[in-house]
């Protein structure tokens, strides 16, 4: 591992190492419309709830991003890591209104359960800038959502296999956690690209979690299951497919060549697995998302009204143009 990255990669373990949330209450909440956009406090102190920072690669430079470019523009960044568990996300939210911070970043679990605490937020005046990921919440209880287009993506996955594979084939879907908003839309935009190709048939669809060791062992379970029938993968994360992969070489198939991988997210392993050819396609979709988050935290600070989404560009990569962008992967 380059020193850079080592260094990168320890400043983000010391932070999620840290305990949970304590103290520093700056002070009391102050009143004002707070989730609903304009208005927000002018503290520096933001609390910051990631449902899952040990989840992958791609959360841990998300948490980076944020961590990094708070830090960068004089915020303390309070991190309350929910380790996967939606009701350790909501108390962190309860903590985070009893400390009087100034803003919440949220990057919510799942997309429903999120109403009564958000409520709780808005009443004591403290904005929500929702990142990575949208909840099925009342939009006047955050400010903003920062985040990719998931069915775009899926449906750019889909497109991309529908016309590699002329349209025929057998596809495992690896899907990401259950209740997750990029689960449910990537898996939506890709089933929607593959209704134009009904030779291509998903032969079984199932949750790897979002992660690489659950993303082989379903793998695992499906070759079994279906064995030769499968000629292509499609998985809601580069992670998974990444697992999907050491599953299909040790049960002595050929991703990447007989059998097609098509994945989500774009991290350094997977262009390192699209230059050995064991990863056929992937769709970029960007954790850097500390700067768009911190502009947000700033204009509602000065009692700006934001847009209730900013879409996040992606762009998909595969053995056609990924070389030139492998010097200026950021993750
Ligand atoms: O693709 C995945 C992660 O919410 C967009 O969650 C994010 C997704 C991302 O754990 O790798």
């Amino acid at each position: 591992m380059k020193r850079t990255r080592f260094l990168r990669l320890a400043a983000v373990a010391s932070a999620l190492s840290a305990p949970i949330l304590f103290a520093v209450s700056c002070k009391p909440a102050a009143s004002g419309p707070g989730g609903g956009g304009a208005g927000g406090k002018s503290g520096k102190v933001i609390g910051f709830s990631q449902s899952n920072a040990s989840e992958n690669e791609w959360r841990t430079a998300e948490t980076q991003s944020i961590l990094t470019e708070g830090k960068a523009r004089g915020y303390e960044v309070k991190l309350a890591d929910a380790q996967g568990d939606q009701t350790k996300q909501i108390a962190a939210l309860k903590d985070f209104i009893a400390q009087g911070v100034s803003a919440i970043v949220l990057s919510p679990k799942t997309t429903d359960g999120w109403e009564p605490v958000l409520k709780e937020v808005k009443a004591a005046g403290i904005p929500v800038i929702l990142v990575d990921r949208g909840v099925s919440a009342d939009p006047s209880l955050y400010a903003t959502l920062i985040a990719s287009d998931f069915v775009a993506e899926g449906r750019m996955a889909g497109e991309w296999l529908v016309k590699k594979t002329g349209g025929n084939g057998g596809v495992i879907q690896l899907e990401g956690s259950a209740g997750a908003d990029p689960a449910i839309e990537r898996r939506k935009g890709f089933e929607e690209a593959l209704a134009a190709a009904p030779g291509l048939k998903i032969l079984a669809s199932q949750s790897g979690d979002f992660n690489r060791a659950k993303g082989k062992q379903v793998m695992e379970a499906t070759i079994k299951a279906h064995a030769k029938a499968i000629t292509a993968v499609y998985a809601h994360n580069d992670g998974m497919a990444l697992g999907a992969i050491e599953a299909l070489k040790e049960a002595g198939m050929n991703p990447g060549a007989d059998v097609q991988v098509v994945s989500i997210d774009g991290i350094g392993d997977a262009f390192k697995a699209l230059d050995a050819g064991t990863l056929n396609c992937t769709v970029e979709c960007s954790p850097i998302l500390g700067g768009m988050a911190f502009d947000a935290v700033e204009k509602i600070a000065k009692g700006e009204t934001l847009e209730k989404k900013t879409t996040v560009q992606d762009r998909l990569f595969d053995a056609t143009n990924y070389k030139a962008e492998m010097p200026n992967r950021k993750y």
